[in-house]
């Protein structure tokens, strides 16, 4: 947790005003009733505040503010219950919007988690504060106890869970975001865009910019300049944008991203020394946003970076999942949008790298992986691993092959016997 901590405020801080104020639960002031601090490694201080089952018991803690400001309040806890509910209060007031907290369990009691109070159905709750100091009182408001490690408050624009945005906060993300992102994200798919089912991709500037699968939004937050443009083909049942070039002599570059309309998988196929930089390929734009029960969360994404230093190929992130060919890897980079960019190293079959992962919902156990191996001279791409056709097709997926030659180009070829050459560049 403590790991986690550091990581997380290390994502965000580029862009946060106000200082973080952490507070330790096992240094409370005041137990108005029957509390225990227990000795639990994985909390933040190696303590934690338990044993409050009962309706009333308040624990109060006192913390000093250095920088008055509008803060957002987060906490840390472990809980093996489904849920409890606590009421928050400042001073000795509600909190508005806070009179009733419902806070999700954790799993266990020995699993630490996070979240960022927010009112129901609304975006977090900002809580001003003065210089000088004050008192944080949590109060059981029902009848189950709950592990409470620590409490930070902290800038807005300091990310330490996932939290829901509020319509303002959804707006002013958008904002910040290069064009063609804002506008996939605010209006959806346009022409120009690959869009099939619940997937819609959008690309500018050489890039896979923006795109939204089912009910998660990734973006690249910044402009990026090539010049390459993409093109759009249809092998039904499925749709596809490919980029080409020769950069210099002796090397040439393909990009393919292919969608059956539950997921796309995104391959890149190079010839030449430098075509992937490092020896990893990167491509997939990080994950900012998620619908829940219909309400935008923004991630947090120093837990996915974390994630991602697991060396693993599969990446579950709210109903998607992103697995690639190999582990993936991701550096968080900062920004006026900290994001997490995503790579992998590429398989090898004598000049020719190729490197491809796929982003959709694990529709059945099997498909939550991508299979890519070397074939003779070829480097064949199956968007999903171990799918007969006949099961592909009981579940309604769209199944694809996609054979890379040594030249990089590609034979493209759908479960329903339909096929697109692209040629070298
Ligand atoms: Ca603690």
């Amino acid at each position: 947790m403590r790991i986690a901590l550091a990581l997380l405020l290390a994502a965000s801080v580029a862009s946060a005003d106000l200082p973080s104020i952490t507070i330790e639960a096992e240094e409370y002031t005041e137990a108005g009733g029957q509390v225990r601090v227990l000795d639990r490694p994985a909390a933040s201080g190696g303590k934690c505040v338990s044993y409050w089952e009962e309706p009333g018991v308040a624990v109060t803690c006192a913390f000093e503010v250095a920088e008055a400001g509008d803060y957002c309040l987060t906490l840390g806890y472990a809980l093996q219950w489904p849920d409890t509910r606590r009421e928050v209060r400042v001073d000795g007031e509600v909190v508005p919007g806070l009179e009733d907290v419902l806070l999700p369990g954790t799993g266990t009691w020995a699993d630490f988690g996070a979240i960022t109070l927010a009112a129901p159905g609304a975006g977090r709750a900002r809580i001003p504060l003065t210089a000088g100091p004050h008192t944080l009182t949590l109060t059981n408001i029902d009848s189950r106890g709950l592990a409470w490690d620590y409490a930070i408050f902290h800038d807005p624009a300091t990310l330490l869970a996932d939290v829901p945005l509020s319509d303002a906060e959804l707006a002013v993300f958008a904002e910040a975001l290069p064009a063609t992102a804002r506008r996939l994200l605010l209006d959806g798919p346009a022409e120009g865009d690959l869009a099939l089912g619940d997937v819609a991709l959008a690309f500018s500037g050489g890039m896979m910019q923006a795109l939204r699968v089912g009910d998660v939004f990734l973006a690249v937050p910044r402009d990026v300049e090539m010049p390459v443009e993409w093109e759009h083909h249809r092998v039904e049942p499925i749709a596809l944008a490919t980029i080409s070039g020769v950069p210099e002599a002796g090397h040439a570059l393909r990009g393919v991203v292919v969608t059956n309309g539950t997921s796309f998988v995104t391959i890149m196929a190079g010839i030449g020394e430098n075509t992937m930089s490092d020896d990893r390929a990167s491509g997939i734009p990080s994950p900012l946003i998620v619908w829940r029960n219909g309400r935008p969360w923004r991630l947090a994404l120093g837990a996915m970076e974390q994630k991602l230093g697991q060396g693993e190929r599969v990446l579950p992130i709210d109903g998607v999942v992103i697995s690639a060919n190999e582990p993936l890897a991701g550096d968080l980079l900062s920004g006026p949008i900290p994001w997490v960019q995503i790579a992998w190293p590429p398989i090898i079959a004598g000049d020719l790298k190729v490197a491809a992962a796929k982003v959709g919902p694990p529709l059945t156990p099997a498909d939550t992986r991508i299979e890519v191996h070397a074939d003779g001279e070829d480097v064949v791409v199956r968007s999903s691993v171990d799918m007969p056709p006949a099961l592909a097709q009981f579940y309604g997926i769209p199944q694809f092959e996609v054979r890379v030659h040594p030249d990089v180009s590609m034979t493209i070829t759908t479960d329903a016997g339909e096929t697109l050459e692209l040629r070298a560049p």
